[in-house]
């Protein structure tokens, strides 16, 4: 303790054990106090922390939306404390969650994901469906926008009371932004919702990560380009249980139905995404609705195959299981670059980097050494 510090209404403890050392606090200096600071925190946080692990669930349960939107901020939020809480209410959600059908939805910027959620979800909601739309973006922490757009794409949608709307959760790395959405899918399915749609885009590993956890993955296209298969990764059509060729109307069609055709050629000659599931090009209109209906047909008769097959639950089984060393990965990530050693030690090694007078293979082992020691 400096001299300093010493001087300025330190006080002994109350209890010292016999033969302390130096290293045993003698002294107790007395905590600052921000008397104003104190009392704006405590009227804002007060407001939001009243609620309970049991308000939140059975908030939840019986589809209070406000409360349905609380939990879900909850979890997106990344304060730690948060965490906690959102794990508590989360095993309380679980026994009511996993009754849904969870549809990932995929496929370049503009082909019309949005509309065709719109579309499928209006058709849903007048079959007395409760439909969840959730998106996952991960570069919408860089670009401050969602893929969901400004709502205008589902203004029909967003105006149901039977439908739930969720932009991507920003921040962080795709692997923190699906634990959120994962998460998220969950408190809706033990709310009620029964058909989840998560819209993605093809950036990085995104399709990969929302083909993890759905059941039925869907990729939609247009024509019109003219080198329609070499513009789509092969990866992505091989995650697919159907192809759509969107905006196939009017002086579209013609252009669109040679598209199917090729794609369903290409199809024959790649593994398809589910076992006993054979994946089929399709067309539709999301701006006129048309095949909407069949295309839900189609996922109808994908859900009854796999389920009798077992297809359905083995899948939702591998995928908890995955989820568990997503989340795993997620905190050993974190953990990693939240220490401070480790900060300092990529900080000083940056430079001589950047300045070529370290390998960066060099480099990297002496990052690892800090983790080394820890673990
Ligand atoms: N002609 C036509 N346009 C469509 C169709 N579906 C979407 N669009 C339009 O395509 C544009 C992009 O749609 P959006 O749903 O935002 O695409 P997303 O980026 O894939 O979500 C919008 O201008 C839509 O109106 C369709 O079936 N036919
Ligand atoms: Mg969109």
């Amino acid at each position: 303790m400096t001299k300093k510090q010493k001087n300025k209404k330190s006080y002994k403890p109350d209890w010292v054990p016999e033969n302390a050392g130096a290293g045993f606090a003698t002294s107790i200096v007395k905590g600052v106090e921000i008397k104003n600071k104190l009392k704006n925190y405590t009227s804002t946080v007060k407001k939001r922390d009243k609620l309970i692990i049991s308000d939140y669930v059975n908030g939840v349960i019986n589809n209070n939306r406000s409360l349905l939107g609380r939990t879900i901020t909850l979890i997106e939020s990344n304060s730690s404390v948060h965490y906690e809480l959102a794990q508590e209410v989360l095993k309380g959600l679980l026994p009511f969650s996993g009754k849904s059908i969870r549809i990932g939805i995929t496929g370049s910027p503009g082909v019309g994901k949005s509309t065709f959620i719109e579309s499928l979800g209006m058709h849903l909601i007048h079959n007395g469906y409760k439909v969840a739309v959730l998106a996952i973006d991960p570069s919408s922490s860089i670009t401050k926008g969602s893929i969901l757009g400004d709502k205008t794409r589902m203004q029909m949608l967003s105006r149901e009371e039977k439908c739930f709307i969720r932009p991507s959760p920003t921040g962080g790395t795709l692997g923190g932004v699906a634990r959120k959405s994962r998460e998220t899918m969950l408190v809706c399915e033990a709310a009620g919702y029964d058909v989840i749609l998560v819209e993605t885009v093809g950036v990085g590993q995104s399709e990969i990560t929302v083909r993890s956890m759905v059941d039925f993955f869907l990729l939609i296209m247009v024509s019109g380009t003219g080198d329609e298969l070499q513009g789509i990764k092969k990866g992505v059509i091989e995650l697919a249980d159907a192809l759509v060729i969107n905006k196939a109307e009017g002086d579209n069609k013609p252009g669109a139905l040679r598209t199917m055709s090729e794609f369903q050629t290409a199809l024959k000659y790649i593994a398809h995404a589910t076992k006993g599931w054979e994946t089929n090009a399709f067309l539709c209109s999301a701006v006129t609705g048309e095949n909407i209906e069949y295309i839900w047909k189609v996922i109808k008769e994908f859900e009854g195959i796999t389920q009798q097959t077992g297809v359905f639950e083995e899948r939702r089984k591998s995928q908890a299981f995955e989820w568990v060393f997503s989340i795993v990965d997620e905190q050993i990530k974190k953990n990693f670059y939240d220490c401070k050693e480790i900060q300092k030690a990529i900080k000083s090694i940056k430079e001589k980097v950047i300045k070529g007078e370290i390998l960066p293979t060099s480099a990297a082992s002496e990052i690892l050494k800090h983790y080394n020691s820890q673990y």
